[in-house]
């Protein structure tokens, strides 16, 4: 099939799904064509079968905020109608759908027919979708949408509850390369000591550092951690509380034991790395970072809260907290840090499950098979 695939290139759990998702297709033979504001950032650019359309934004002094959408709907019209498309991929609803949406009608009107399909991943949904002034056209975006996928089937019935949807939303869960995130024993040995030395347990998170992700809880825990256990913690991602973050570090006097990496491209190669995720999210409708961590052999301490527990079993393969206790998040992560044989045997059944339940290989079919099912019926 030749694909078109839009999403939020920057730092961000829609745009890493949406990237791999477009690379997984390309390694089964399709031809994709990503159709965003710039390089999605996991994309080298020298990927077979994979082709980037960049969406150039005209400024003019009247316009107070340049309209990306319609620059966006006039590109995918373009790609589609210049290279084939059979269909277009759009990951997150806002604004992405409504710009589907348009450059379906554009090619309508000159005969050509190009369906679109939403991917739901989380706050387009329980955040920004819900502010009233994007409610009623994120609505129209996803009625209007020839097939609806989510990312787990918390954020489907959220959609259909807070939408008054009752259209089909196909859930298919988010999904990792078991092959690429792996946890590799040399490397391991080789990369470690950088960042922890072999008497020290080592604690990871990996966000953007927005409030949804309360970056400061993690610290709070590994304060905790830190006072019982020798330890170190890796805070992977960058963002608006990383500030807060080094702030409280400081006050807790554990900001020598922290290092803030930033953005880093190949999480795959850190993850490993760690004996434990701590994830204290207000929200997540899946969580991805957690995924990625488990199939590295890395368990979760994580917050219950949208689809996580569609992911973590609580006591086998992670530990499921309420928002907020940060007690309790510390009271489990310093019993497994202390207790080897419970801290491998979650590390053990966290790989198993990325690999039997999340696995690219198993997932990436569905996506094939529900691209068919759309592009026969419409
Ligand atoms: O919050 C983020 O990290 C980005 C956010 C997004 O909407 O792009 O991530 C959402 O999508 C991810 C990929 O499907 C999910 O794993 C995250 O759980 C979800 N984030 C939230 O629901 C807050």
């Amino acid at each position: 099939m030749k694909i078109g695939i839009t999403c939020y290139p920057t730092y961000g759990g829609s745009g890493v799904v949406a990237t791999e998702l477009g690379i997984e297709l390309a390694a089964r033979g399709h031809e994709i064509h990503f159709i965003t504001s710039s390089q999605p950032f996991r994309l080298t650019g020298r990927e077979a079968n994979i082709f980037f359309h960049e969406v150039a934004v005209y400024q003019y002094p009247l316009f107070e905020h340049p309209p990306y959408d319609l620059a966006l709907a006039t590109r995918m019209a373009e790609v589609a109608e210049f290279y084939s498309l059979d269909l277009l991929h759009v990951h997150y609803a806002i604004p992405h759908s409504v710009s589907a949406l348009l450059a379906r009608q554009m090619l309508a009107a000159r005969g050509k027919h190009l369906p679109f399909i939403t991917t739901l991943h989380g706050t387009d949904i329980t955040l920004v979708g819900l502010d009233r002034s994007y409610l009623p056209i994120t609505r129209f975006g996803i009625m209007e949408s020839d097939g609806v996928t989510a990312i787990s089937s918390y954020l489907r019935d959220r959609t259909r509850e807070a939408f008054d949807i009752h259209s089909e939303i196909e859930v298919i869960h988010n999904f990792v390369n078991c092959d690429v995130y792996v946890r590799n024993p040399d490397l391991v040995a080789e990369m470690r000591p950088r960042y922890a030395a072999s008497n020290e347990k080592l604690i990871v998170h990996l966000s953007n550092f927005r409030p949804v992700k309360r970056v400061t809880d993690v610290v709070e825990v590994f304060a905790r951690i830190a006072k019982e256990v020798p330890s170190r913690l890796l805070l992977i991602g960058d963002g608006p509380d990383r500030s807060a973050a080094e702030y409280l570090a400081m006050r807790h006097g554990v900001q020598d034991r922290i290092h803030f990496l930033g953005k880093q491209d190949n999480v795959n190669e850190l993850l490993p790395l760690a004996d434990l995720m701590i994830m204290p999210s207000e929200m997540e409708s899946f969580g991805l970072a957690a995924l990625e961590a488990m199939a590295c052999g890395v368990p979760a301490i994580a917050t219950r809260v949208g689809g996580v527990a569609e992911l973590i079993d609580d006591g086998v393969t992670g530990r499921l907290f309420e928002v907020g206790d940060v007690e309790g998040m510390a009271a489990a992560a310093i019993g497994l840090l202390k207790d080897r044989i419970d801290l491998s045997t979650m590390a053990h059944a966290a790989r198993r499950t990325a690999q039997d339940r999340f696995c690219a290989t198993r997932i990436i079919p569905l996506y094939e098979e529900y691209y068919q099912r759309v592009i026969d019926r419409t």
